[in-house]
């Protein structure tokens, strides 16, 4: 049931929209493009993009994506075009190159690389993680995790296949690749250590902070979003940005579904926390958060803090505007997960995102 043949229709609109937002090489007539496309579909099921068409149909992707709130720069998104890469140890050499080309040490460039695409003679190549970088999470015998409780069953399912993991289990072991390049066989590689920048978490004011062993990686890449561009569906597309400190200091590490550090942190701060009033899980969020931002910035790795990068959407917003689009926005995502009121973003509604609209990063699955 999976969708691989490409209508013409949804070619042309992609088609027409390079041309209208002049993205196309100069000289290129869209009558003779579209012809062209329409023969390629008559002839194969599917059409080849140039790198030309690929490159704006990610950028617009990411132009699409209402519940990013990091939106102003997707103009500048690199492109790596690595739809001739089909095997599955190429695939993870690319992946372990897109870290190392995207993280820059820590100076975060956004990045995707597009891999092979569905056709009608076969679905693309799948990664299965859904970030590149992520923390194993083991179920202990007595209930409890070690570990990020969010990747339990992916971390069974890749012990299941093999992987070992570190000798002694932390609670931040990165887990490996999981790599279905053709349908039903599924490898796994481990990433270089070197590939996966990551930070160690100390705080400002409070000595004790170090002592708790915290780290979190340096760059979220999202790698279970299909890219759809004109038809065509591009089934491991993985892109990154920066983080905003927030995602990290109020929701990995302080979700109670997550880490749930939050008690750890109030406790050491000396705060009251048997009576929710003393607003202990609050002040232990902005604590967190602040250390968060504090060791990126130490460690001169790219964050973003949520009244920056709210500032910075407002100002998106209004370039789409004067360019004569709609900027549609989820708002319960827009909203950091912190001081929310405190931060511009806040405080209106925003156009009603269409699931249809293309080119897109689709829901997982
Ligand atoms: C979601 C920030 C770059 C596409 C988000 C979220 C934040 C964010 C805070 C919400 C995440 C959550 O609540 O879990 C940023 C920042 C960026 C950036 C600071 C820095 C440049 C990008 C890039 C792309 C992208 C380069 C794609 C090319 C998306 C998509 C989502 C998202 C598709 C929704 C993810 C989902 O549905 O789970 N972004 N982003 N973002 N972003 Fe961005
Ligand atoms: N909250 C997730 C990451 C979601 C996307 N956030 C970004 N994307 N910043 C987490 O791992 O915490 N990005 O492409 O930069």
């Amino acid at each position: 049931q999976v969708k691989r043949g490409v209508q013409f229709a949804e070619a042309e609109e992609f088609v027409r929209l390079c041309h209208a937002e002049q993205a196309v090489p100069p000289g290129q007539r869209l009558g003779e493009r579209l012809a062209r496309i329409s023969d390629e579909i008559a002839e194969t099921g599917t059409y080849r993009h140039t790198p030309a068409e690929l490159a704006y149909g990610a950028r617009v992707a990411w132009r699409n994506s209402a519940r990013c709130i990091g939106r102003l720069y997707w103009r500048s998104l690199r492109v790596r075009d690595r739809r001739h890469v089909r095997d599955a140890a190429g695939l993870a050499g690319e992946c372990v190159a897109h870290l190392r080309d995207a993280t820059r040490g820590g100076r975060i460039r956004p990045t995707v690389t597009v891999f092979p695409p569905d056709t009608p003679a076969g679905p693309g190549p799948r990664i299965h993680n859904n970030q590149l970088v992520r923390y194993a999470g083991y179920r202990l015998d007595d209930g409890s995790v070690l570990g990020d409780p969010q990747h339990v069953a992916f971390t069974r399912s890749v012990r299941e296949l093999g992987w070992r993991g570190p000798e002694r289990r932390g609670s931040f072991d990165v887990l490996p690749l999981l790599i279905e390049a053709r349908p039903g066989e599924r490898r796994l590689f481990g990433l270089p250590a070197d590939a996966v920048l990551e930070v160690p978490l100390t705080h400002p004011d409070h000595r004790w902070f170090a002592g708790l062993g915290l780290r979190w990686h340096a760059v979220p890449a999202i790698s279970d979003m299909p890219l759809e561009i004109g038809g065509v569906r591009y089934p491991s597309a993985p892109f990154n940005g920066w983080y905003m400190a927030s995602e990290i200091g109020a929701r990995n590490l302080a979700d109670p579904g997550r880490y749930d550090l939050l008690p750890v942190i109030a406790d050491l701060m000396g705060l009251a926390t048997g009576d929710d009033r003393t607003l202990w899980r609050d002040r232990a969020l902005v604590e967190l958060t602040l250390a968060v931002q504090h060791s990126f910035d130490q460690a001169g790795v790219t964050v973003a803090d949520h009244h920056s990068e709210s500032r910075r959407f407002l100002a998106h917003l209004e370039r789409e505007e004067r360019a004569g689009r709609s900027c549609p926005a989820d708002w319960s995502w827009i909203v950091p997960p912190l001081s929310g009121a405190q931060t511009a973003v806040f405080h209106r509604y925003y156009d009603e995102p269409d699931p249809a609209a293309r080119p897109a990063f689709l829901p997982p699955g």
